[in-house]
This record gives structure tokens, C-alpha cells and sequence, in this order.
């Protein structure tokens, strides 16, 4: 029988290979031998198929879509993708933090929402999670975070007397870790929740006017909450359930979508609103600052390949286009270093000339070039250098008017400070409102559960002491429910 009507395998260099099965060797049982180049060449691939996974948000899911705007904020921001009926495509990365690739996704969890918006101006990213805030305001220390939540040193297991201590003795962490104990650490699934850029963004009108911005992306589809007893069965049942969901339903066209809204606070009113709206554990009110609608954007276009498009889509908060920039949040800014720094390790220098990483509606143009793996190159008659003499044709020119960045004044002594000056900063208000007022009663009742769970699996009585405290510093009744059940 002739197989000639479908394509022969090839070597990597587009040679034909005799056979997909046996190598080549001497006599049937011979040994194999070393110039069967195909061999060779496929063992070795197969050796290099692994990036280093993200660290943390190693394990997740994505799809592109379309962002529309549809209403009018060219008051406060000037950039492309935001004015009146600008469309751009997107790409939305959805992530659980501390687990690795293989783990089950509805462990409890914070969820990552890497979004970006491929614009004409360049790539806008917002990365950001499910929640409006975070467990730590200074970059310091997030490495230390991110190891009490992944596994100990010696036996290689996680465990809750080391997340316990790191949070009980790291007060600001009170906030997120309230959202996180909460329903919103087990969505129904990715559809099913909102996303926040959760920092402070700066935006910059046409004027040059600036304004202090915090984006919230709403779920059409609306926030729902999966039951723990569901999520540990799941976990078991189908480690991949939020991926697996999220694929299927773009598959059979039942397209998700998010209403985008932001807050605006006017530039000088940041020096004094009641709380540091540059600390990222803490939200602004929606009463001092009520969402304003920007537009929607839907998921409509799977991954043709997972391992190219989403494993190799490289996020950075650093990623803002003129008219949004980013803020004096300490974390903000060291965000803008630490994305791109684990991309060049992960992936490799040239990261961004991957398709899924380049720009598609814009141009890159600059002196930056060769490393591992260039593959874009600038036209023959373009310089290698600038200044150069050789006008257009010799290459590109920074534009300071095109270049518009994000600003602020800043002055002071070169301090390692914790200090604040505004009235209502503190690491307990806003998790006691969350608590009392923002969760129902069915939703603190499921709350006092899962905190009741995490009590008793603290094995340090030191440790369990300071969870007591903590929870009774967030709202005193919390903590005496917590005390008698535990
Ligand atoms: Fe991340 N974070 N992070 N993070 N983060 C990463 O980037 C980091 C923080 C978030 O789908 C890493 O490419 C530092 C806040 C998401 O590809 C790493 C700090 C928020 C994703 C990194 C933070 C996030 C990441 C892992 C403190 C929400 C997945 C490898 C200053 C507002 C993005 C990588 C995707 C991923 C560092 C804090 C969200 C190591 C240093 C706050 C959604 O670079």
C-alpha cells in the first residue's frame, strides 16, 4: 500500500525521514548508532521542550478577543485604544498563583487576569487578578510571600503553618487574604468572575491633564462562587476544569465578555484622600470615586497552540502606551522590572519578537538588536546607531510629543520606610468592611467555614495565637467565633 498521498515526517531541516519508528541500527538487534541524525535530533528536542514555568501563576489558560469602546473618556485619557469606537485585539492569560503547571485549578486560589490590549500605539497590559488589592504594599518582600505559599524546603510540601506565619506577622496582608478566604478564592470558574488591575494607573488626556485610574473589568456572564465540597471533588476529578471550561465554551461560541469601567481621581486630590490611593491593599470607595464605563471586550478566539501562544505570552505591567502609565505604588514599580526580567529567563532575550509577544497593530522600530534568536530585523538601509546623520532612511528618532509618559513630582530623602501620611491608613479597616459589610450573611457564614478549616490545620501554637489575633484585629466577633470553633 502507497502512503503517497500523505506528507513524509522530515528532519527539522526539511530533509524526508525513512521511518517514524526505528532508529537505525546494526543488524535487528544491533547497537544504535549515533549518526542517525532524525534520532538524534528528535531525543534532543524532546529534551528541550520545557520553559521554566512561571513563578508564581505557573499553571492558567488564555484566549484573544476584541476590546470595543463604547462610550467616551477621551477627557481623561488620550490613548488610541481608548477613544470613542476604537476596537483592538486582546489577549487575556487567566492563572492561579501558588500552584505549578499540573495543579489542580480549583484549589483555593487568587486568580491572575493578565490582560493586553495589542493597540496601534503598542501593547497596553494590565495584569492584574481577581481581586482589587494585594497581600503586600512593598515588592521587598514578595519573594518571601510567594515561598510561604508554595512548598518548604526539605519535604517539598505545602503547609499552612508556614502561609499562617508569614501572614499573622505581615498585617497588610489582612485585606486580600479576607477576599481570599472568601468566595472569591474559588470562582465557578474563569467566566465566571471580575478582574482588577488592582493598582493605581495614571491616565493622560490630550491636554497633558493627568488622573489617577483604577481598572475593574466586570464579568457579563456575573460573579459566581463555587462550594468548597465541589472544588476538592473537582480537584480530583478534573485538575484542569477552569482551562477545560473556558475552551469549550469560545469552542461551541458561547463567547464571555467584560464590561470594562475604571475610577478616576483627579491628580491632586491623591495627596489628600483618606487612605494612600497609591497602597495596593487597600480600594478606593466607590461612593468617593463611582466607576465610569469605558467599553467591553469578549474572548472569541481559542489558542491554536497552547505551549506558542499562552505559555510564551509574556506579560508586563511595564507594557503602557501613551495615555496610561503607571503610578508611585512601590509595587507597581517593581513590577516593571521583575516581568521582564523572568521573561528574558524563561523564554529568551528576544521574547517579544514571538508572535503572540510582538506588537500587531503597531510598528517596533529602534537600535536594539541580534541576542539569541533574533529573528525581526530592521531594513538593510537603516543605521546601527543613533545619532546618525542619514535622516529618514538612516532610521528611527525618539518623539518626545509621541512619547507621552506617565509623571509626577517626587522629592525626599532616600528612606526604607513604611511611613504614610494619610488619616485612615491601616492594615484591619478595609478587611473588617469587607467582612461586614460587603459579604452576606450565607457568605461569612462560608467565610468563619473555611477560616475554622485553615485554624485547625496550624500545628504551631504560636502560630494559631497570632491567627486568633489577627482575625480578631480584622472584627472582634471573627475572632472569638474563630477562638471557640478551632
Ligand atoms: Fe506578579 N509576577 N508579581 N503580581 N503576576 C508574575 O511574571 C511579581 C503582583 C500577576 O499570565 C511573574 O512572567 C512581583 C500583583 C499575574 O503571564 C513574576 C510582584 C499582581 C501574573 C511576578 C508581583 C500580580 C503574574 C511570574 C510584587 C496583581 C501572571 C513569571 C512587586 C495586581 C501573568 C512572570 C501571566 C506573574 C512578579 C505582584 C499578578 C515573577 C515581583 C500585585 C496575573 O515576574
Amino acid at each position: 500500500m502507497t502512503m503517497s498521498d500523505i506528507p513524509a515526517t522530515t528532519t527539522q531541516t526539511g530533509t524526508p525521514v525513512a521511518s517514524d519508528a526505528h532508529s537505525l541500527t546494526v543488524g535487528a538487534d544491533g547497537p544504535t548508532v549515533l549518526h542517525d541524525r532524525y534520532l538524534v535530533e528528535k531525543l534532543a528536542s524532546f529534551n528541550r521542550e520545557r520553559v521554566p514555568e512561571r513563578n508564581p501563576h505557573a499553571k492558567g489558560g488564555g484566549a484573544f478577543g476584541t476590546f470595543e469602546v463604547t462610550e467616551d473618556v477621551s477627557a481623561y485619557t488620550r490613548a488610541a485604544a481608548f477613544q470613542p469606537g476604537a476596537t483592538s485585539e486582546t489577549l487575556l492569560r487567566f492563572s492561579s498563583v501558588a500552584g505549578e503547571q499540573g495543579s489542580p485549578d480549583t484549589w483555593r486560589d487568587v486568580r491572575g487576569f493578565a490582560l493586553r490590549f495589542y493597540t496601534t500605539e503598542g501593547n497596553l497590559d494590565i495584569v492584574g487578578n481577581n481581586t482589587p488589592t494585594f497581600f503586600l504594599r512593598d515588592a521587598m518582600k514578595f519573594p518571601d510571600f510567594i515561598h510561604s505559599q508554595k512548598r518548604l524546603g526539605d519535604s517539598g510540601l505545602r503547609d499552612a503553618d508556614m502561609q499562617w506565619d508569614f501572614w499573622t506577622l505581615s498585617p497588610e496582608t489582612a485585606h486580600q487574604v479576607t477576599y481570599l478566604m472568601g468566595d472569591r478564592g474559588l470562582p465557578a470558574s474563569w467566566r465566571h468572575m471580575n478582574g482588577y488591575g488592582s493598582h493605581t494607573y495614571q491616565w493622560v488626556n490630550a491636554a497633558g491633564e493627568r488622573f489617577w485610574v483604577q481598572y475593574h473589568f466586570l464579568s457579563a456572564q456575573g460573579v459566581e462562587r463555587m462550594d468548597a465540597a465541589e472544588a476538592e471533588k473537582l480537584a480530583g476529578s478534573d485538575a484542569d476544569y477552569y482551562r477545560r471550561d473556558l475552551f469549550d465554551a469560545i469552542a461551541r461560541g458561547d463567547f464571555p465578555s467584560w464590561d470594562v469601567y475604571v475610577q478616576i481621581m483627579p491628580y491632586e486630590e491623591a495627596k489628600a484622600y483618606r487612605f494612600n490611593p497609591f497602597d495596593l491593599t487597600k480600594t478606593w470607595s466607590k461612593k468617593d470615586y463611582p466607576r465610569i464605563k469605558v467599553g467591553r471586550f469578549t474572548l472569541n478566539r481559542n489558542p491554536q497552540n497552547f505551549f506558542a501562544e499562552i505559555e510564551q505570552a509574556a506579560f508586563s505591567p511595564g507594557n503602557q502606551v501613551p495615555g496610561t502609565g503607571i503610578s508611585p505604588d512601590k509595587m507597581l514599580m517593581a513590577r516593571v522590572f521583575a516581568y521582564s526580567d523572568a521573561q528574558r529567563y524563561r523564554i529568551g532575550a528576544n521574547y517579544n519578537q514571538l508572535p503572540v509577544n510582538q506588537p500587531h497593530a503597531a510598528e517596533v522600530r529602534n537600535y536594539m538588536h541580534e541576542g539569541q534568536m533574533q529573528y525581526r530585523f530592521n531594513p538593510v538601509e537603516h543605521r546601527v546607531y543613533t545619532p546618525n546623520s542619514y535622516g529618514a532612511a538612516g532610521g528611527p528618532v525618539a518623539d518626545a510629543a509621541a512619547g507621552v509618559e506617565a509623571n509626577w513630582e517626587s522629592d525626599g530623602a532616600l528612606i526604607r520606610s513604611a511611613a504614610t501620611l494619610h488619616s485612615e491608613d491601616d492594615d484591619f479597616g478595609q478587611a473588617g468592611t469587607l467582612y461586614r459589610e460587603v459579604f452576606d450573611d450565607a457568605g461569612r457564614a462560608r467565610f468563619l467555614d473555611t477560616l475554622t478549616g485553615q485554624g485547625r490545620s496550624i500545628t504551631i501554637d504560636a502560630i494559631r495565637e497570632r491567627f486568633f489575633q489577627y482575625w480578631t484585629n480584622v472584627d472582634a466577633g471573627l475572632g472569638e467565633a474563630l477562638r471557640s470553633r478551632v
